[in-house]
């Protein structure tokens, strides 16, 4: 009997559709959205976002349902934006320098030794300089950006041959950098030999000895166990990196109006929560990597951001991004170029 009714109703569905008629509200559709990932389970996004998943679960009375892929399953970063974009799957976090190959301006944040700390990065990307990128990303059409970003951190240097203490150390280092025109440029403007390499691949290109080094915030570091083939960390802190929650746009405005809003809610409360654990964990990790092994040096950024300065390398991202978006950005961190 219900088997019927239930049949007849989705024959009849089907035939106001097809006439163009709103469909009788049967039962309540239900959404699953997959959600990819590069990072190992035990990272504080990936904490957070199980956390988050269970309370849009709860809060949409089970409309909404969200798998998480992590830790690089459906594929690199270059692989999983083009599943976003096509809508093979419906969320996903990516570095806003990554994401740049599609919206460029959103490599903005990733200019080296802009911020100087996180009271000049959450102001920043919370701010004026965030809405500007998250707008690019709309108009790209296919994705959409919620509103909080999540932390990745400053960015470190590791090594399995020498510590970097002094930009001429750079020279001729063959490291890994993520698939990104910004990451390639700057090292370039060191004088190193930066190769991109999707994130997923980076331990075995270290331990290989395809490249030499790579440069990751320290919870990166730690959770993907890298000091198992890197012996030198080198707090180079050379720019900071965080991740975009990306939608299909298509897949996310198909939901209702109170379920995007039950999903956006949670994902940004999410945000924030994420970025108190990241900036414990990477305040509290050098001990703990030098316990495993790593050999750790201070750097001191202003000769770094001088050679920067001298190869040009400031000027020439301020005439890609244009005055509007590099104004926004120097209003934050003071000027640059
Ligand atoms: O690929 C990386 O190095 C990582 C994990 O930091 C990013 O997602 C940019």
């Amino acid at each position: 009997m219900i088997q019927r009714r239930a049949l007849a109703a989705g024959v009849l569905g089907g035939g106001l559709a097809a006439a163009g008629l709103a469909r009788p509200a049967l039962a309540a559709p239900r959404y699953t959205l997959k959600c990819g990932n590069n990072l190992p389970l035990t990272h504080p996004l990936n904490i957070r976002l199980a956390e988050a998943v269970a309370r849009i679960a709860h809060e949409s009375g089970g409309r909404v349902a969200i798998q998480v892929f992590p830790n690089n399953v459906l594929g690199g970063d270059t692989d999983m934006l083009s599943q976003v974009r096509t809508g093979a799957i419906q969320l996903f976090t990516l570095s806003g320098l990554i994401l740049s190959t599609v919206v460029p301006v959103a490599s903005i944040n990733g200019i080296g030794f802009a911020f100087k700390d996180y009271g000049q990065v959450w102001p920043t990307m919370d701010g004026a300089l965030g809405a500007y990128v998250r707008a690019a990303i709309a108009k790209s059409g296919t994705l959409i950006a919620m509103e909080k970003m999540w932390d990745n951190g400053f960015r470190e240097t590791t090594s399995s041959t020498k510590p970097i203490e002094v930009p001429a150390d750079f020279r001729g280092f063959k490291i890994r950098v993520p698939i990104s025109p910004l990451w390639t440029s700057m090292f370039k403007a060191f004088g190193a030999a930066p190769t991109g390499i999707n994130f997923s691949e980076v331990y075995s290109a270290l331990q290989t000895h395809v490249v030499d080094g790579q440069e990751n915030p320290l919870a990166v570091i730690s959770v993907a166990k890298l000091y198992e083939v890197q012996k030198y960390c080198s707090l180079t802190n050379h720019m900071w990196d965080g991740f975009w929650f990306l939608a299909n746009a298509r897949a996310f405005h198909a939901m209702p109006a109170d379920l995007q809003k039950i999903v956006q809610a949670a994902l940004n409360d999410a945000a924030l929560q994420e970025r108190a654990d990241v900036k414990k964990l990477n305040d509290g990790l050098q001990g703990s990597l030098k316990a495993k092994g790593m050999a750790f040096n201070s750097t001191d950024p202003a000769p770094f951001r001088a050679a920067l300065r001298q190869a040009g390398f400031y000027n020439q991202w301020k005439a890609k991004y244009g005055a509007e978006a590099w104004g926004l950005l120097e209003k934050g961190v003071g000027t640059l170029a």
